[in-house]
């Protein structure tokens, strides 16, 4: 293991009455909750582009957080430290994986062949680095939203060069994926959306995203790329629209354009509130439809309008979602991935550790209360309850689509008045906040 960051001990498990900082609280890896240990359920995974790229930068000020590179002037030396970095904090967190974009790991050049180059050397440096590690990659992905030819769009631009060397960059970033076990590769739309239907045509836009994702899964085929495509529902920022607005939207989209076959959902907890839903909605409605692939967990402020990418430490949520996550079995070949940043004025490496710590212990919190709500069926008793006359009678005989207007009037028509049932959802919201 390298040692570039040696405020940053191994992580180690002290119980919930520690008050070590660098010690977890809650997750304590092997841990068993069920037949799984925490560390096979939760599946956490490190953000390259928040940890080891992110410097703190916002729009009113320069950047802020104090790296180990912060002197180096060679942006490939840089990027060699940052590879060393990535691997370095998750064997120290107990971090199974981590997920990057290809722009974040290695720097660009002055053509789309020198960038490649580029990135080869950083994917060799790492291939390495995971034969001893024992971490791995959960996704990959390309960053088609930073550099200026994408203003206008990726696969949406209006102008089919810049549609080309998207797609060139996620063959590119797919054969790397693959090249270091990627278990999944994320889209996330980017500048895909709009700014004003002024200047654009939606129709034509949406067909393009359509054939481009069709482009990245036949490519992965043809090179055996066998890991799971999500794509991330965000609604807005940078863009005024994002196409990938919400799941629902998304859903829409994979259903029109016959990607359901090939794609589940990347569901993060700060776009959840920007699309103004809770992230229990977003993770509900993918699972009922089959479709919750993987997760990016931060959490927004629900006062500020923006993505700010926040560690996640709202156990209420962490709860929600958990639940969530065990009634869909877990989260297959996806993960908790921290997309998420310290504060700019939490600048120190100590920081950075200690914002995962917070942020895997919420998980592990969350993780307990709802297998223990699910083992005591807290919540699916009075669920099963209050849908049980749909299980006979009128109720079963709708569901099986042997009814008519006409045969429900026949039954409404003298029906006094409907005995209804309260819907207890203070009682219920009771439950939940004895589980934790
Ligand atoms: C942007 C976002 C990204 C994606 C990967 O809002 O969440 O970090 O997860 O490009
Ligand atoms: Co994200």
């Amino acid at each position: 293991m390298s040692d570039l960051f040696p405020g940053v001990p191994v992580i180690k498990f002290e119980g919930p009455n520690s008050d070590n900082p660098l010690a977890f609280k809650r997750y304590d890896p092997d841990k068993k909750v069920g037949d799984k240990t925490m560390k096979e359920h939760l599946r956490f995974a490190m953000a390259f582009w928040h940890s080891l790229t992110g410097a703190g930068r916002d729009p009113f000020g320069d950047p802020t957080m104090k790296r180990p590179w912060d002197s180096v002037a060679d942006p490939m030396e840089v990027a060699r430290a940052r590879m060393r970095g990535v691997f370095e904090l998750t064997e120290k967190l107990s971090i199974p994986y981590f997920c990057f974009h290809d722009r974040d790991i290695a720097p660009e050049g002055a053509s789309l062949r020198e960038t490649n180059r580029n990135l080869d050397q950083i994917v060799a440096l790492a291939k390495d680095l995971l034969k001893t590690s024992p971490t791995k990659v959960l996704w990959g992905t390309a960053n088609l939203f930073s550099n200026p030819r994408f203003m206008h769009g990726a696969a949406t631009s209006p102008n089919p060069q810049v549609f080309a060397y998207a797609a060139a960059q996620v063959k590119k970033a797919l054969e790397v994926t693959k090249e270091l076990g990627g278990k999944n590769y994320v889209f996330w739309g980017g500048r895909e959306g709009y700014e004003t239907l002024l200047n654009t045509d939606m129709r034509l836009e949406l067909d393009n995203l359509g054939r481009f994702l069709h482009l990245a899964v036949d490519y992965a085929k043809e090179i055996g790329f066998s890991g799971q495509f999500l794509i991330e529902p965000k609604p807005m920022e940078p863009t005024k629209h994002q196409y990938d607005s919400d799941t629902g939207a998304c859903f829409a989209f994979l259903q029109e354009y016959d990607l359901l076959p090939n794609f589940k959902l990347n569901i993060e907890t700060n776009h959840a509130t920007l699309a103004g839903h809770t992230i229990q909605h977003e993770l509900r409605f993918a699972r009922d439809h089959g479709i919750l692939g993987s997760v990016d967990a931060n959490q927004g402020d629900e006062l500020l309008g923006w993505d700010t990418d926040q560690f996640p430490t709202n156990l209420y949520h962490g709860t929600f979602m958990m639940y969530e996550i065990l009634k869909n079995g877990g989260l297959h070949s996806g993960g908790l991935n921290f997309d998420a940043k310290p504060r700019r004025g939490s600048f120190t490496v100590e920081d950075l550790a200690i914002s995962h710590i917070a942020g895997m212990d919420t998980f592990a919190r969350g993780l307990e209360a709802a297998f223990a709500m699910i083992r005591d069926g807290a919540l699916d008793r009075p669920l099963a309850d209050r849908y049980a006359a749909w299980g006979s009678g009128i109720g079963a005989s709708i569901r099986a689509g042997k009814e008519s207007l006409r045969s429900l009037e026949s039954a409404a028509l003298d029906l006094g008045e409907i005995a209804l049932r309260s819907g207890r959802q203070e009682e219920l919201e009771a439950i939940v906040n004895r589980y934790l």
